[in-house]
């Protein structure tokens, strides 16, 4: 529709659209080629975060205000190109959580769904409906919509963990909810280990009915990721964009892990030059192992482990790995599948 210009302004025209803006009508025609574009047209602008910058600022942050009277001690990751807005595209939010020793992150539930990829630290915990799982570097966390969850350091050393979360959908469809829970710490009410028993195993019990919209298993640990990267290397073919690339789902439906957000793991092997690829879901990555390079329409980012960078919707971006590399990755392409809404572009591969 960019084939199509705007109307000419004439003065009987400009006359009758401030006639009607008083009625508040406007005229479509003005509006269509930015309302209606041929290609996504984004505000998010590639960016690329050096972690090593950002927990300097973050244990600075440490020293300025407790984890309980912030409720949640967290720098946001605000896309450039949307200041202000904290967002990191334009569905996500990200940002950089930190517990110090002994805190404790108040508990409270949000209609807003959170997963928690875990950068720094050992052994700290998250309580999610009365039961806790431990923390460990690679690991994938989920905190499904309005369940209670807190979050607790009995280790010694700094927590750290990226937070993806949904608050610019759920802003847009005008649905936040949240409450904060008359205890710090929710009471635990489940043995630690009893949701990956219980759903974890390719089994379930026999009269499990699923509840919620979000996979009942609530830590994919990293441990049982790589060893699946890593045997899968062996014998499959890579994907000429992406790799070895694996999606986390949900043991309930096969589908993704969180209703609004999908999570990524990739490995891409030394030497390996991954074709050019686009999709219209913007995503959110976060280095687990390894160093290289993507190119994100154009712009070129050095990373390493624990970076962060965004590659927006419909964006080229090319990954080359300059040693074996381990990718964690988010996007909003379960909600745009729901939707109907996602596409991709393998250009030449
Ligand atoms: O840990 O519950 O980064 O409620 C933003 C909002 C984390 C959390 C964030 C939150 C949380």
């Amino acid at each position: 529709m960019d084939e199509h210009p705007p109307a000419a302004e004439t003065p009987e025209r400009t006359a009758f659209y401030k006639k009607i803006a008083e009625r508040n009508l406007a005229p479509l025609w003005s509006v269509l080629g930015d309302l209606v574009t041929p290609e996504p047209k984004s505000p998010c602008v590639p960016h690329y975060w050096n972690y090593e910058e950002a927990k300097a600022f973050l244990l600075e942050a440490g020293g300025l205000i407790s984890a309980k009277e912030a409720e949640r001690r967290v720098l946001i990751f605000e896309n450039p190109g949307m200041p202000g807005e904290s967002k990191i595209t334009t569905s996500l939010y990200a940002g950089l959580q930190l517990v110090l020793p002994g805190e404790v992150a108040p508990a409270h539930r949000h209609s807003q769904s959170a997963l928690r990829f875990v950068l720094d630290g050992s052994g700290a915990h998250t309580a999610v409906d009365g039961e806790r799982t431990l923390m460990e570097v690679g690991d994938f966390v989920i905190t499904p919509p309005w369940a209670w969850h807190d979050h607790g350091n009995t280790s010694d050393e700094p927590m750290i963990w990226l937070d993806g979360l949904d608050i610019p959908m759920v802003s847009f469809y005008d649905a936040s909810f949240a409450e904060m829970h008359p205890n710090d710490e929710q009471d635990v009410t489940r043995k630690h280990g009893d949701s990956p028993a219980r759903y974890g195993a390719n089994m379930a019990p026999i009269d499990h009915r699923p509840s919620g919209a979000a996979s009942p298993i609530f830590n994919y640990p990293y441990t049982r990721t790589r060893e699946a990267l890593e045997t899968m290397r062996a014998q499959d073919e890579w994907d000429p964009c992406h790799g070895l690339k694996m999606r986390y789902i949900n043991p309930n439906d096969g589908g993704y892990a969180m209703p609004t957000i999908a999570t990524f793991m990739q490995l891409l092997p030394k030497g390996f030059a991954a074709a050019a690829y686009r999709s219209t879901d913007a995503c959110v990555y976060a280095v687990v192992e390894g160093s290289g390079q993507s190119t994100v329409d154009g712009q070129t980012f050095t990373w390493g482990p624990k970076d962060v960078f965004v590659v927006p919707s419909w964006k080229w971006v090319t990954h080359t790995p300059a040693e074996d590399a381990v990718l964690f990755s988010f996007s909003d392409r379960v909600a745009q599948e729901k939707l109907g809404l996602w596409r991709e572009d393998r250009g030449n591969a």
